[in-house]
C-alpha cells in the first residue's frame, strides 16, 4: 500500500487528489509543518530535504519531489500522458510547476530560506508575490480554450489546481484570470476534490 507525508494546503495537496482519483487504499500521514516535524530525526529519514510530499511505495522505498511522484501515481492510476509528445509536454509543464512558479511562492512564505536578514524580507515577499502572479497570469493563457492542461485529465490538473488556491491565500485578483478560475469550478465538481479539500480545510 501506499503512503503520502502531506500537509494541508500543501504542495502535497496535488498527490492527495491523485491518490484520492485513483480509488485504491493508500494510508494518507498529516506532517505537522509549523509545529517542525518535517525536520526530525524520523522525517529526515523519509524525506532529507525536509518537505512534504514524500510517497512511500509498495515496498518501503520513500520517494520525494512532486516532479517524481506526480508522474508515478500518474502512470499508476491511467493519469498519465502515454505518447511521447504530451508526456514530454506534461513534463515540461511539472517542470515549471515545480521549478518556477513553486519557488516564487516559497519567496512569500519562507523568505528567510533567501536572506537571513529580516529587513530585507518585506522586498523578498513583494518581489516574490508579483512574480508568482506573472505566473498565474501565465497559466490562465495555458488554459485559454482548454479543460484541463493535457488533453484529457491527468496529474498535471490537481498540480495546477494546488497554485489557484495559493493565489486566493496570497489575496492576488485570482477572479480575474476567467480561463484558470473556470478550471478551477471544474476541479470542484470532482468528488475526489471536494473530499480532499474538505479533509485539507482549504479556502477556494
Ligand atoms: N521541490 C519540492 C518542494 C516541496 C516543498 O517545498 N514543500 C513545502 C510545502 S509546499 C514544504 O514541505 N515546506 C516545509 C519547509 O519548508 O519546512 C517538490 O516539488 O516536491
Amino acid at each position: 500500500m501506499l503512503t503520502l507525508y502531506y500537509a494541508p494546503g500543501a504542495c502535497s495537496m496535488a498527490a492527495h487528489i491523485v491518490l484520492e482519483e485513483g480509488g485504491e487504499k493508500y494510508e494518507p500521514k498529516k506532517v505537522d509543518l509549523a509545529g517542525g516535524e518535517q525536520r526530525t530525526e524520523a522525517y529526515l529519514k523519509i524525506n532529507p530535504q525536509g518537505r512534504v510530499p514524500a510517497l512511500k511505495l509498495d515496498d518501503g522505498e520513500p520517494i520525494a519531489e512532486n516532479t517524481a511522484i506526480l508522474p508515478y501515481l500518474g502512470k499508476r492510476f491511467g493519469l498519465w500522458p502515454s505518447d511521447p509528445n504530451p508526456e514530454a509536454k506534461a513534463l515540461s509543464l511539472i517542470g515549471f510547476f515545480a521549478g518556477s512558479v513553486h519557488p516564487a511562492m516559497a519567496h512569500v512564505r519562507r523568505p528567510e530560506r533567501y536572506a537571513p536578514d529580516p529587513a530585507v524580507h518585506p522586498i523578498i515577499k513583494d518581489t516574490g508575490l508579483k512574480t508568482f502572479h506573472g505566473y498565474m497570469k501565465q497559466i490562465d493563457g495555458m488554459l485559454a480554450g482548454r479543460e484541463w492542461f493535457s488533453d484529457r485529465y491527468s496529474v498535471l490538473d490537481p498540480y495546477g489546481f494546488v497554485f489557484y488556491t495559493w493565489g486566493l491565500r496570497g489575496e492576488l485578483p485570482m477572479g480575474e484570470l476567467k480561463n484558470y478560475t473556470a478550471f478551477k469550478d471544474r476541479m470542484l465538481k470532482r468528488p475526489a476534490v471536494q473530499r480532499v479539500v474538505e479533509d485539507e480545510k482549504v479556502k477556494v
